[in-house]
């Protein structure tokens, strides 16, 4: 294997970083708990934990075996590593501090252990998603902490749990991923500085909401279903997989629009994914590989959040094509007045 490993690509990218020793130590414990997870993954089948639980975590979402699972391999790793300051997960109504008293450790943690778990039982895609914050050195600290918007970041990366098991990341240098060796649980650089096409022909929502988007979603996708005979003159492909993390993959690997919009099934929800560990580090990974990410009507790292569990409408990829549905959302919101 001559690929660069994760360890070796960290100690030099993290070198000039005041913080870089500490991150790459988190980034490695981040890895090695996402390869047991990844194991757990593999044969869940067989163990029975791909079974869906009675009782539902502070989304108002029915946990599987394996939401909570994953939720505590990422804790105690975490905990561990002795860099984390807290965390905030999916799974956790409250944030977690590690130690009350004055904090030392220079960073905090929002993460989804497992997207796109109702893929589960179905042997679909699933990922893991972390969001690195800076941590306030000294005083006591809480939630309010985890408060920072997404341009705040030291780094963002997600694991993919697919044929192979995939580590993207970004530390502020451009976007990188990482496949594993499982004979080795190494990981190795495979695509170095992606960068996502400017222009696509491929969208992904969930089109059964449609009935619930806002105008300027509406007129978009119509518009890319109309194909060649439309306003776009070309045809349109589309894909969903309910796994956030595998669809904002594939845009990274090949170009493409992903859309969750605000939409008025929920008309109090601000959308369905969420800010801090959903949002923010996809947006970061994404604008790294030279896309765009907004809700429409702002940059999602912009959003100065309010609550650790905030949602948010999403829409990023390639930049041409944000940048038009953004168009449409200014055009509508200037007619509306
Ligand atoms: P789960 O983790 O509950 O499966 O939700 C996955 C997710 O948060 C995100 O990964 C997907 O893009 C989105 O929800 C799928 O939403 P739909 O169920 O409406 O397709």
């Amino acid at each position: 294997m001559n690929n660069k490993s994760l360890e070796s690509y960290l100690e030099t990218a993290c070198a000039s970083l005041s913080y870089g020793e500490a991150l790459a130590k988190l980034v490695l414990a981040a890895a090695k708990a996402s390869i047991e997870l990844a194991h757990l993954l593999a044969k869940s089948n067989l163990t029975g934990d791909t079974e869906k639980l009675s009782n539902k975590n502070v989304q108002g979402e029915y946990q599987m075996r394996l939401d909570v699972i994953s939720n505590d391999i990422f804790v105690k790793a975490f905990k561990a590593s002795n860099v984390v300051a807290g965390i905030v997960s999916e799974e956790l109504e409250d944030a977690v501090i590690f130690n009350i008293e004055g904090n030392q450790y220079p960073f905090l943690v929002a993460f989804d252990p497992l997207d796109g778990s109702s893929n589960i039982a179905v042997n679909g895609i699933v990922g893991s998603i972390f969001s690195i914050l800076p941590a306030p050195i000294h005083g006591a600290i809480d939630a309010q902490a985890f408060l920072q918007a997404g341009k705040s970041q030291l780094a963002a990366l997600y694991v993919i749990y697919g044929p192979a098991t995939m580590l993207v990341i970004s530390i502020g240098n451009g976007t990188q991923a990482f496949t594993l060796d499982a004979a080795t649980n190494t990981f190795y650089l495979t695509q170095a500085n992606i960068n996502i096409s400017p222009q696509t022909s491929e969208f992904a929502i969930n089109a059964s909401n449609e009935r619930f988007w806002e105008k300027p979603i509406i007129r978009y996708i119509a518009e890319c279903l109309d194909g060649k005979a439309g306003l776009r003159a070309r045809d349109f492909n589309m894909r969903w997989t309910a796994s956030m993390v595998a669809d904002v993959h594939r845009i990274l690997m090949r170009g493409g629009v992903f859309l969750y919009p605000k939409d008025n099934k929920q008309p109090t929800k601000a959308g369905r994914l969420r800010l801090l560990y959903e949002a923010n580090p996809m947006s970061m990974l994404v604008e790294q590989a030279h896309g765009k990410s907004s809700t429409g009507r702002m940059r999602i790292l912009d959003i100065q959040p309010t609550e650790i569990h905030e949602r948010v409408a999403v829409i990023l990829g390639s930049e041409q094509e944000v940048s038009l549905i953004a168009q449409y959302h200014q055009l509508y919101d200037q007619q509306k007045g």
